[in-house]
């Protein structure tokens, strides 16, 4: 890895963090030699017997995990990682029995006990109260809890995920493993037939045999690794055969890595985003994805047998004030595919969901605005340190402070969100999915996609200096959830907010 030039404290600062940041603009190749066969997440047991409701046993626990040859304790779901893929369709009633076997082993740099956790359905369109996605819960060490989740409402067939949302603890549990995905199951015979693969993307350091603990400088970028894994696996092999198409659904599952992601001589047409199908295929030369995003993608295979890398492009998620993220730097080799066998003849299908549409935005609809903020207190420079924070409108979330608001179910709002830092930071609303009406600032394929296609999002990137405007339908559910940026060490010191909706 290349480091520029840097002298005094600022030098041995740097080769602190050499594994994963470099100064400026050089750029790393991360090309590790191909690995096993690509492999699915296992699938989560259903227990339930009666049709319409899926029952599942969750369990949060340190488990022994293979990560790249190393056996290191996992912070995981079931014992796996990635954690159990849950199953479900539109209209289904999703049981959960919970139970946190995490050990009670003191404190975290964010001052939290650390075996308080609870969950979080990111994406579904469900009631934020009681025994459900309420990310107001929490548990110790020993608890059990049954969710239940009602799909009725729920409308986008689409990849969603689980993952922990205590504040305070949620970075340093999704960086220790704890993720799983939670597909919706696809609404549309559009889709039926082709071979279909689940794909999460994440990142992790290891120290021993255990993820690297944290450091209050993880704080300013967000905590990323120096192995980079597909489904838990690095630069696994996935056999297309000449022509097939085949449909991946893709989530970053990483705590504050983001992808810009292409396969060599290939397209990606992506027909879902985050809250469900779009009408047809939309061809991209590369997709950003930043963490908590999902895609839903339709990829040919090439005519001409061989092996095809699907790379992650370096992307500057911050300006140059600040020291350079491994996402701005890396270029890296994440899975690969063979294209072997005998030919076929696939089709991408022209259309896919007739029911997407591109919302106009209703007369005389009101805007909220957002300002969010980095305030460095301490330390170098863009290094971070004790006592940073992140705020929206001033205020950095706690458990007694928080930039709350208020809105009246049954009715839409337009949410200009300002980021007013030098870095990028992916907002999340809980519960309503929106659709993008502007994006100033970032990429310019990210912008023009997101702008014009009738895609649902729950999770938007807020360019460094630059706004977003959301078109978001406040519906079904009332009850008080949450927004923040999915940096998950952004929302821990601060980018969050309540969202009070009666
Ligand atoms: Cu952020």
């Amino acid at each position: 890895m290349k480091i520029q030039k840097t002298s005094g404290i600022l030098a041995g600062m740097v080769s602190l963090l050499a594994t994963t940041c470099v100064m400026g603009g050089s750029i790393t190749t991360i090309d590790p030699p191909r690995g096993m066969a690509f492999k699915d997440p296992v699938a989560m047991a259903n227990i339930s017997k009666i049709p319409g409701i899926v029952e599942v046993n969750l369990e949060a626990k340190i488990a022994p995990i293979n990560v790249n040859g190393v056996t290191a304790k996992l912070m995981t779901y079931n014992g796996t990682y990635p954690a159990p893929t849950i199953k479900v369709k539109k209209g289904d009633v999703l049981k959960v029995h919970f139970k946190n076997s995490l050990p009670n082993s003191g404190v975290n740099a964010m001052g939290e006990t650390r075996d308080l956790t609870n969950l979080h359905t990111h994406g579904l369109h469900v009631s934020p109260k009681g025994k459900s996605d309420n990310i107001m819960l929490s548990f110790k060490s020993g608890d059990t809890f049954n969710y239940e989740y009602d799909l009725s409402k729920h409308s986008g067939g689409n990849l969603n995920w689980y993952h922990p949302h205590p504040h305070g603890n949620s970075a340093e549990q999704v960086w220790g493993g704890m993720a799983g995905a939670l597909e919706v199951a696809d609404e549309t015979a559009a889709l039926a037939g082709y071979e279909t693969h689940t794909m999460m993307l994440k990142d992790i350091t290891l120290k021993g045999s255990a993820p690297a603990p944290y450091v209050m400088a993880d704080s300013m970028h967000g905590k990323e690794g120096n192995i980079i894994m597909v489904n838990g696996k690095v630069n696994p092999v996935l056999n297309m055969k000449p022509g097939q198409v085949q449909h991946w659904k893709i989530v970053n599952a990483s705590n504050a890595r983001f992808y810009k992601l292409s396969l060599a001589s290939h397209n990606l047409q992506i027909i879902g985003t985050d809250g469900g199908l779009l009408d047809k295929p939309y061809p991209q030369s590369s997709i950003l994805l930043s963490p908590g995003e999902r895609i839903d993608i339709m990829v040919k295979a090439s005519a001409t047998k061989g092996y095809y890398k699907l790379l992650s492009s370096p992307y500057a998620t911050d300006d140059k004030s600040m020291m350079a993220s491994a996402s701005s730097s890396q270029k890296i080799t994440l899975l690969t595919v063979n294209v072997t066998g005998k030919v076929v003849a696939n089709k991408i299908p022209a259309k896919i969901n007739n029911k997407a549409v591109r919302l106009t935005v209703p007369k005389g609809t009101v805007t909220r605005k957002m300002v969010l903020d980095m305030q460095m207190m301490s330390g170098m420079a863009g290094m971070g340190g004790m006592g940073d924070t992140a705020t929206i409108n001033d205020i950095a979330y706690s458990s007694t402070k928080a930039y709350t608001a208020h809105s009246k179910l049954n009715s839409y709002e337009i949410w200009e969100i300002i980021n007013n830092s030098g870095m990028d930071h992916p907002f999340h609303q809980h519960v309503n999915p929106a659709q993008v009406i502007s994006i100033t600032g970032g990429d310019t394929a990210y912008t023009k996609f997101y702008t014009t296609s009738p895609a649902w999002k729950d999770t938007v990137i807020v360019p460094k200096k630059g706004r977003i405007k959301l078109l978001v339908p406040i519906k079904d559910f009332t009850g008080t959830t949450m927004f923040h940026c999915h940096i998950l060490e952004h929302e821990e010191i601060g980018m969050a907010g309540l969202w009070d909706i009666k």
